[in-house]
């Protein structure tokens, strides 16, 4: 039952058990999210730094969402942080790291489709659907766990989880209760063209559009990328556009140059890393911008 209580002058909406406001901030932030309040609009005097670090891998499929999920994990854990692992993949076989949470507890990709008699594609469609339905207990497990830092791998299909309503539902559901954070994965070894690359920040930009959270881009698999200009066509407009001038022609050309004039702001305030999570390279930088997106000083929203 939700009661209407009093803490110190303040009025918060609790469970109906006593108010633990002081003791514990699992359960004034659990309360907060059933009460409908989002963690933007947070009086309380909490201080940010205080709280975990949500940090969500999204990227098309085999982009490196789960290597990534595993190695910045050890990274952080070397670095004497402490880390929940949070699997939202209700199709995956074998995870490299130990779940704290994984959703395959409450249903798998290969149970629905027993049960429903779905092919694999309905069956992930239903389990996007389940997991949009039963986002705020999600997110109240979640906020559980203990740790800095909370790292959750996404579906292989990306598209299902950003594009219907499990993604935004799960990312209301976190950012309510603590700092939350996209990290963008685009496998570097399918960028051969300056088109590919607008192609693969477009997609971004409609996740970023669909999420509305702090994002920051990582490129993928960085030990085996071909191209050494990538990060230059990132990073400088005037050199990405004499690129796409060299190697496209005509009405392809023409469409690639206005995309990239609307990408490329977006892309210089969000800053992309190139990271490899099989050499470590880039670990670092990676979790300098998290850092930056998610602290009081961020300016990345
Ligand atoms: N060379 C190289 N390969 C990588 C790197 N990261 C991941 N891979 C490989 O890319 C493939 C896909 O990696 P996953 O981590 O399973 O990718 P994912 O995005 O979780 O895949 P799905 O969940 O199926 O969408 C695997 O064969 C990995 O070994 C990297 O930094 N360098
Ligand atoms: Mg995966």
């Amino acid at each position: 039952m939700l009661l209407t209580q009093t803490v110190n002058g303040k009025s918060f909406i609790s469970l109906g058990d006593s108010p633990k406001f002081h003791s514990s901030s699992t359960t004034f932030y659990r309360t907060m999210l059933l009460a409908g309040s989002t963690f933007k609009n947070f009086s309380h005097g909490f201080h940010l730094a205080t709280l975990p670090i949500q940090v969500v891998f999204i990227g098309p499929a085999g982009s490196g969402k789960t290597t990534l999920v595993n190695k910045y994990g050890e990274w952080l854990f070397k670095s004497d942080r402490r880390v929940s692992f949070i699997n939202l993949d209700p199709g995956v076989e074998k995870t490299p790291y130990s779940p704290s949470f994984d959703i395959r507890g409450f249903f798998t990709v290969e149970e629905i489709m027993r049960r429903e008699s779905l092919g694999p594609n309905g069956a992930m469609i239903r389990a996007m659907d389940i997991l949009a339905e039963r986002s705020v207990e999600l997110a109240s497990h979640i906020n559980t766990l203990e740790g800095d830092y909370r790292l959750i791998d996404t579906p292989g299909q990306s598209e299902l989880f950003v594009f219907r309503s499990a993604g935004p539902e799960i990312m209301r559901g976190l950012s309510a209760v603590s700092r939350t954070i996209v990290v963008f994965l685009i496998d570097g070894q399918l960028v051969y063209s300056p088109s590919d690359l607008i192609a693969v920040f477009s997609l971004a930009a409609a996740c970023r559009l669909r999420l509305n959270v702090p994002f920051v881009h990582v490129v993928t698999k960085a030990d085996v990328l071909s191209r050494s200009d990538l990060e230059k066509m990132i990073q400088e407009p005037e050199y990405l556009e004499r690129r796409i001038v060299e190697e496209e022609a005509g009405l392809l050309q023409e469409y690639v140059l206005e995309h990239s004039k609307i990408v490329h702001p977006f892309l210089r305030r969000q800053r992309t890393v190139l990271v490899s999570a099989l050499s470590g390279a880039g670990l670092d930088l990676l979790d300098s911008l998290i850092h930056d997106a998610t602290c009081e000083c961020g300016d990345l929203r």
